[in-house]
């Protein structure tokens, strides 16, 4: 249960500039009160560091946000850890959780005191969330994470994410207090077969080093992933092979490896040889060392359904890997949202906590579709139950950071998580000046469509009963319902303005826009469809005005169709697909309806089915 939870109704008042939405820290902090005052941001102050965060990340953020350190200054700023002398008066507020942090913002002092020094770095990302207001308010927050170790795994198949975008994903984990980044895409040679044995060559290897340095700097523990399984032979050979690349892994600076040996077949999948090779790294190599995280392993059978008690794979991992080793595991399925029940059934099974492996918001099955929708589903219960919670990302990592953000969110504070609140945070955090313009964008870019993973989401919610009231009726009875066609007219308008305006919010997010740019030129064409077919239905009773925008509605399906052909086109799912679950859907049905109407009242032979690129071909 919360200690206390006080939120002055007049938060505002702290905070004069804010007018879109009113601010919130993120994630949202366990335990906060803000006091109905505020102080100016000091020009000038005196800092006090303990000696336990001395040369650590949190001094270079805290120097990078204030400016103005002296020692003649009459504010303080006190930051350190329990471990710190200068802390002691605190010791009782700091949280004892790891990565816990005490902030306490008062008119002549801050004080920031973690229970380790990453708590303290937290602090000091809480401090940054309230310097971006005029004033900073006088608040104590006693907060800390419900789960462990929260973040990404790197996971997907498809274009890995480029050198620049993981860097700044490291910033976005920083800021969004998560300490986990695992890299492990499928598409890297060097990760996975052929070339799992073989060092990076030294430009890439360069690279690696400025990642692991850029997650201390956020403190994000980095991890390295190999994925064996495809070609490997249980034997000295390339158990040396790989011991050997982990160590060349290390030379570069990383200090935490997961071995990964899911998606395979044949030999690599035998439980006791995994188990043995495992359990060898982690007395030979990690424990070794002595400054590498603990080892993880994604397993073969990776979720629920694909346990074949009978088979002792699951129960061989259970009961031989050394205790320390994390499993990896997706939840009741490959993609899934995640429960209790789901746990329960694993855990005892594994002898340990899952690693949880969470396959949203990646996109590698549906690649003509963009998962932008809120992150919800996953029990607010869970907590208890899992060592680490990371999320698995789409190839377009700038687009992820709406579902990373809703993670981050969810897994440091599970009690208090609203997933609408949080994702429309989130919108706001990559485009605030056009929020509202990605949240319509948005709003129609979240379910991935039909695949054999099953996995589906909520899509245009706003206009869903709009739809399909305005169809049946249209469809039984002949008649439109006419606040259901408003709705859906409005909505259109809405589409192709936030299309347009997105498409030319240049300097706003320049690197999101190129990510979702065909999705945009898709959905701009969605838009002016809509209101085509809307207008189809109006125009029924005169002849020559229905028949031209029975012309444009045609030709708009002509230019998606082309959309559709154009971009993406070396994808495993090539295409484009916007407003495919509800929307799209809906459209079509009344521009058949309203076709064959026509040609009934009019004996007339125009063309009733949607065109469809394929159907032409056939032709
Ligand atoms: C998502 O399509 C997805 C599913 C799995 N086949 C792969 N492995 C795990 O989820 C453990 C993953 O790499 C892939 O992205």
């Amino acid at each position: 249960m919360k200690r206390f939870i006080v939120v002055v109704a007049s938060i505002l008042w702290a905070f004069p500039s804010v007018q879109a939405q009113e601010f919130r820290l993120q994630p949202t902090p366990q335990e906060y009160v803000f006091r109905n005052d505020s102080v100016l941001v000091p020009q000038y102050y005196q800092l006090h560091a303990g000696s336990s965060v001395s040369g650590q990340p949190v001094l270079l953020l805290l120097d990078s946000l204030m400016s103005g350190k002296t020692s003649k200054a009459d504010f303080e700023l006190w930051v350190g850890t329990q471990a710190d002398k200068c802390m002691r008066k605190y010791a009782k507020r700091i949280p004892n959780k790891a990565d816990g942090y005490y902030l306490q913002i008062e008119k002549e002092r801050i004080v920031i005191a973690g229970a380790d020094e990453r708590g303290a770095y937290y602090g000091v990302q809480t401090l940054a969330q309230l310097l971006t207001r005029n004033k900073l308010p006088l608040v104590e927050i006693t907060d800390y994470p419900d789960v462990p170790y929260r973040g990404v795994v790197e996971g997907f198949y498809g274009t890995p994410w480029s050198h620049e975008a993981r860097m700044d994903q490291l910033d976005f984990y920083g800021q969004n207090k998560m300490n986990v980044y695992i890299y492990g895409p499928k598409d890297d040679p060097y990760h996975r077969t052929p070339s799992w044995r073989k060092p990076y060559p030294i430009e890439e290897g360069e690279r690696i080093k400025q990642l692991v340095e850029r997650a201390k700097q956020n403190e994000v523990i980095f991890y390295w992933a190999i994925h064996p399984g495809g070609d490997i032979h249980w034997n000295e050979e390339d158990r040396s092979a790989l011991l050997q690349k982990f160590e060349s892994m290390y030379q570069l600076g990383v200090r935490g490896f997961a071995v990964f040996f899911d998606d395979i077949s044949g030999e690599g999948t035998k439980a006791d040889k995994q188990v043995e090779l495992l359990n060898y790294i982690d007395e030979y190599f990690v424990k070794a060392k002595e400054d590498v995280a603990p080892l993880i392993m994604c397993p073969t059978q990776y979720n629920n359904e694909w346990v074949k008690i009978e088979d002792g794979y699951i129960t061989t991992l259970g009961e031989k890997l050394n205790k320390d080793i994390r499993v990896m595991w997706t939840g009741k399925q490959v993609v899934t949202t995640i429960d209790k029940p789901t746990l329960d059934f694993i855990n005892p099974l594994l002898k340990r906590k899952v690693y949880l492996w969470w396959n949203f918001p990646v996109s590698d099955y549906v690649t003509d579709h963009l998962l932008l929708g809120p992150v919800y589903g996953n029990g607010l219960d869970i907590k208890d139950e899992v060592s680490a919670f990371v999320s698995n990302p789409m190839e377009h990592a700038e687009a992820s950071k709406i579902a990373l953000y809703g993670v981050a969110d969810y897994t440091w504070n599970m009690e208090s998580y609203d997933s609408e609140v949080s994702w429309k945070y989130a919108l706001n955090a990559l485009m605030p000046t056009y929020a509202d313009y990605l949240e319509t964008f948005a709003a129609h870019n979240s379910d991935p469509g039909p695949s054999g993973l099953k996995f589906r989401r909520d899509e245009s919610v706003a206009i869903q009963s709009a739809l399909s009231e305005l169809l049946k009726n249209y469809l039984e009875k002949g008649e439109i319902t006419s606040s259901a066609y408003l709705q859906v007219d409005k909505e259109c308008e809405k589409i192709m303005r936030a299309a347009d305006v997105l498409l030319a919010s240049g300097d706003e997010n320049p690197v999101l826009l190129k990510e979702i740019h065909p999705w945009l030129l898709q959905f701009k064409l969605v838009g002016q469809y809509g209101k085509e077919v809307l207008n189809m239905m109006h125009l029924l009773s005169q002849q020559e005005a229905f028949a031209q925008s029975y012309d444009h509605a045609r030709a708009l399906q002509i230019l998606m169709c082309q959309v559709d052909a154009s971009y993406n086109q070396s994808a495993v799912r090539p295409g484009v697909k916007t407003g495919s679950k509800h929307l799209m859907p809906a459209l079509d049905a009344l521009f058949e309806i309203a076709a064959t109407r026509y040609n009934e009242q009019y004996g007339a032979k125009l063309s009733t089915q949607v065109y469809s690129l394929n159907k032409e071909k056939e032709k």
